[in-house]
């Protein structure tokens, strides 16, 4: 098959891919928006491609208390190692007066297997970040990590683990200064607040931004960091607020505008980028208009830094495009994006899930009618305007 596919490993730099399979056989209820089994259905296109004859595969053990206990409180971890599943569905949170932890709500149920599906989930992202750590890989994939909005001790929006924090916890113990990039439709709020007060992390997170009316809620333009008097992580989280239907060709420009800057002033021994795929037009839950070759270009812009990178999952809740985005950007990861046809492989299994056979549907055939763009010319250039003076206070 990798013969008949022409994938080959990539020219000077490795890459690995880190999954537990196990993982996507857990549900969160039959009508949650959160499907791990597009974990399942990514890595079925990934490899049709054959692209896994291009990496280094590793199958992940979960991780350990201790290790989900570098950020997590124990109080918290064992909570949520003893809860078990409702044996009927509760409702409303209203009703619920004994929710602690914030686990048990409808965002974040229990389900049967909770605790191992989330320390799965940390285990690859952990396993990822000491690839990297140890020189053995130069972009580590976790497609069943991202899950940014877990707090040290409270589960928040499908999240109860923060692998990306744990993962990037690691780097910090060889890496001076990581950064963190997140292109999921929501704010990173879990990992900005955990690095709030160091200069060696610096986090950005792209999202759509209305706080009254989307999840959740906070991530202004300048909310950039406590700004007390000795706090050294002040002005090392960079916010891109955004409204609904924006393109492409504006996210593009100002991905490159931001993230170029910030490499160069900041100079990261290492990126974790969190491709959260809802994002991406059609999305169940998300609002723009972007395509699998726009979410792609951030990962091909950050390949390009030449810096050793994380690339995790994050949300995406339209099961065929996460998969369209993570196998096209799992194919610049290894330098085969010129090489793959667009065209699905005959023998994909669950092909007619994507509907078109294509690995770039047009936003028509997405869509039908594309989401009006309620993003200006003008503010996307205030945003860049705020960002780079903001940076004049970012030191190295
Ligand atoms: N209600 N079922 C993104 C996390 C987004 C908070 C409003 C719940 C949903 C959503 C759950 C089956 C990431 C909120 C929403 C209804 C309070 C959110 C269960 C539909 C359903 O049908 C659903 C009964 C559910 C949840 C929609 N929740 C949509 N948006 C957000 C959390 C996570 O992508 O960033 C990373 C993985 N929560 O808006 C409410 C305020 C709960
Ligand atoms: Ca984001
Ligand atoms: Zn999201």
């Amino acid at each position: 098959m990798a013969e008949e596919s022409g994938i080959t490993r990539p020219k000077g730099h490795n890459v690995s891919f880190h999954c537990n399979p196990d993982m996507e056989q857990h549900h969160f209820g039959m009508t949650h928006p959160m499907k791990p089994w597009r974990l399942t259905l990514s890595k079925s296109l990934i490899y049709s491609y054959g692209m896994s004859f291009a990496m280094d595969n590793f199958v992940t053990r979960a991780a350990t208390y201790e290790e989900l206990a570098s950020f997590h409180s124990t109080d918290y971890l064992d909570f949520l190692g003893t809860v078990l599943p409702e044996p009927v569905p509760r409702d409303l949170e209203s009703q619920n007066p004994d929710l602690r932890f914030n686990l048990g709500g409808s965002d974040c149920p229990l389900f049967d297997g909770l605790y191992d599906y989330c320390s799965m989930s940390a285990g690859s992202a952990l396993d990822a970040a000491r690839k990297i750590c140890a020189k053995q890989s130069d972009i580590a994939i976790a497609w069943g990590g991202g899950l940014h909005h877990a707090k040290k001790a409270e589960a928040s929006g499908f999240c109860y683990i923060n692998d990306i924090v744990i993962a990037i916890l690691e780097l910090l113990r060889f890496y001076p200064r990581v950064l963190y990039i997140d292109i999921d439709v929501h704010h990173g709020d879990g990992v900005e607040e955990a690095f709030f007060s160091t200069d060696r992390v610096m986090t950005v997170s792209f999202h759509k931004y209305d706080p009254n009316n989307f999840f959740p809620g906070t991530g202004a333009l300048d909310d950039n960091g406590p700004k007390s008097e000795h706090n050294p992580g002040a002005h090392h989280a960079v916010n891109v607020p955004l409204n609904d239907g924006i393109t492409d060709e504006q996210y593009d420009m100002l991905f490159n505008n931001i993230i170029g800057r910030i490499v160069e002033k900041f100079r990261p021994g290492a990126i974790a980028l969190q491709c959260g795929a809802d994002s991406l037009a059609g999305d169940r839950l998300g609002r723009f208009n972007l395509q699998v070759q726009g979410h792609g270009a951030c990962v091909a812009f950050c390949k390009k830094m030449n810096i050793p990178m994380i690339l995790f999952g994050g949300g995406g809740y339209t099961p065929r495009n996460v998969a369209r985005a993570w196998t096209y950007e799992t194919s610049i990861a290894i330098d085969c994006q010129d090489k793959i046809n667009p065209i699905l492989p005959e023998h994909t299994p669950w092909r007619e899930q994507f509907r078109q056979d294509t690995l770039f549907p047009t936003l028509e055939q997405i869509l039908g009618e594309p989401r009006q763009n309620r993003n200006p010319q003008k503010r996307l250039q205030d945003i860049v305007q705020h960002v780079t003076e903001q940076l004049r206070f970012v030191q190295t």
